[in-house]
């Protein structure tokens, strides 16, 4: 038996001390990376979809982060990141991809679906209903304004799914897609219609590319889910406001209980 091996014990207090105040000194000594080291850990989010379609305006909802109607800008353009943290230690951090009329656009989009990858993807529509960044752009009737937005979506989304399609098959972890159909406010009379539009299967132009989509990813690798949602402008104040907000709010606490259920939160 080696007697002469073993640390006396005094001794191995001493190092225990020195081990524990050094370990100390490095967590106090940096509060902020420390957090943000907790954050990276939180599932990421990608928020895509056309210019004036409302992406801002859900991250900063789903963020907490209060907007106030005059501020919220169309035309965002660089990535914006937003944090949600929650009880328990969760949360999401959120990559908005600026829309179609950014420079930085393509940047962003192989950032979020190549180079750091997400875990989930909220693509914004709004059923023809994007806010357009220059009003010289709309001209004849809003009938054909609004159809003008759904070839325009169509078309964003077919550049977008193809780039969730070779994400979704790279990877060996699930991932999942919720197309928000948010403006739900502007055309509460036509939502069903509108919602099928956007899901799978329904044969719509915008169904069938979601259904390439499934075909190309797998559909043990992608979920798809089609949700409702609405962050209408400062409160009208008219009869039947307080039911809207309530209508909205509900909807964005359905989006966030799936999203949590998506991340395996719940
Ligand atoms: N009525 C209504 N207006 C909305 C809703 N969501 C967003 N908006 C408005 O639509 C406009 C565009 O919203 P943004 O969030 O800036 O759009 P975006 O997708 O970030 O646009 P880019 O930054 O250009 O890509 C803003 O004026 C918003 O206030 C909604 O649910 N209902
Ligand atoms: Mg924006």
């Amino acid at each position: 038996m080696n007697r002469s091996a073993k640390i006396p014990g005094p001794a191995r207090g001493a190092i225990g001390a020195t081990i524990a105040s050094g370990a100390i000194g490095a967590f106090s000594g940096a509060p902020a990376k420390l957090s943000a080291l907790f954050h990276r850990r939180y599932p990421s989010v990608a928020v895509t979809g056309i210019t004036g379609v409302g992406k801002t305006r859900l991250a900063d909802r789903l963020a907490r982060r209060v907007s106030d109607a005059g501020t919220v800008d169309v035309g965002s353009a660089v990535m914006e990141r937003r944090t949600r943290s929650s009880a328990r230690g969760r949360g999401f951090r959120f990559r908005v991809v600026p829309g179609d009329n950014a420079a930085t656009r393509l940047g962003a989009l192989d950032e979020v679906f190549h180079d750091d990858p997400v875990d989930g993807v909220l693509h914004v529509v709004a059923w023809g209903h994007a806010t357009p960044r220059r009003t010289a752009g709309v001209s004849g009737t809003a009938e054909a304004a609004r159809e003008a937005q759904l070839a325009a979506e169509l078309e964003d989304w077919a550049v977008t799914s193809h780039l969730v399609a070779s994400m979704a098959v790279r990877r060996e972890k699930p991932i999942w897609l919720v197309i928000v159909v948010t403006k739900a406010d502007l055309f509460e009379d036509e939502l069903d219609e509108a919602l099928r539009y956007y899901s799978p299967g329904s044969g719509s132009p915008f169904g069938q590319k979601l259904d390439e989509l499934r075909a190309l990813a797998g559909g043990a690798r992608l979920s798809i889910d089609v949700l409702p949602m609405c962050s209408p402008e400062a409160p009208t104040g008219g009869t039947g406001a307080d039911e809207e907000q309530g209508r909205c709010d509900a909807r964005l606490s359905a989006l966030e209980t799936r999203m949590e259920q998506l991340s395996g939160h719940v």
